[in-house]
């Protein structure tokens, strides 16, 4: 199987796991897998059970997770369905995570803090590197340097997607390390 290929796939299981399931008419439980059999009946893209795994095992993120009898699949993260609910519990995180964004955010960024905008959550990665690879995608990055043990020491909870991403409710102004910015 192509990159490419591999890459249209993971982006159409993005969509209609994360986002738009009706797109193509499927259904998620209240945890947000759904059945892989569905999903290969009802794709409006054309691919096989056998790529579909490949595409779970070989993804750069580790985006989806298959059930134990791969008869069902999941986005670990990144849903902006109210209706789902990961099941994920509270962990304590470490002292500093990151989070990129792009310069024109910044002034709302100041003054509201970190939003989930359109996600469930907000998303914070363990190293600026993985940060600065979240900005990029908008342009430039500038990378936050985040108090999460501060703020879990507070009393927010954080949450670790099953793909190792940070997850929060919002980041208020004064846990941002606005100084740090490269
Ligand atoms: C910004 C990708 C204005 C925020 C990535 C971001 C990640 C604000 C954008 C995952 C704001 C939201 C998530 C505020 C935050 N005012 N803008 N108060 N607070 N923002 O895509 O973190 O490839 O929803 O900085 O790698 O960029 O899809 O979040 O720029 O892990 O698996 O609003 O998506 O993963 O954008 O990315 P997003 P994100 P996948």
């Amino acid at each position: 199987m192509t990159e490419q290929h591999k890459k249209q796939i993971s982006k159409f299981l993005s969509l209609i796991l994360r986002h738009q399931p009706e797109k193509i008419g499927l259904t998620l439980d209240e945890n947000g897998w759904a059945k892989v059999n569905d999903i290969l009946e009802k794709s409006t893209l054309s691919f096989t059970n056998e790529e579909l795994v490949e595409v779970v095992k070989t993804n750069d993120k580790q985006r989806f997770a298959l059930n134990d009898d791969r008869t069902k699949i999941r986005a670990n993260q990144g849903h902006s369905l109210k209706t789902v609910d990961l099941d994920l519990k509270p962990e304590i995180p470490p002292n500093f995570l990151y989070h990129g964004t792009v310069a024109k955010f910044m002034s709302e960024i100041r003054l509201q803090g970190l939003k989930k905008m359109r996600r469930q959550h907000v998303h914070l990665s363990v190293d600026r590197d993985t940060a600065a690879k979240v900005g990029s995608r908008r342009g430039k990055p500038v990378i936050l340097a985040v108090r999460a043990l501060d703020m879990h020491n507070k009393g927010q909870r954080f949450y670790k997607s099953e793909n190792g991403v940070w997850l929060t409710e919002q980041v208020a102004p004064e846990f941002i390390h606005f100084k740090e910015q490269v």
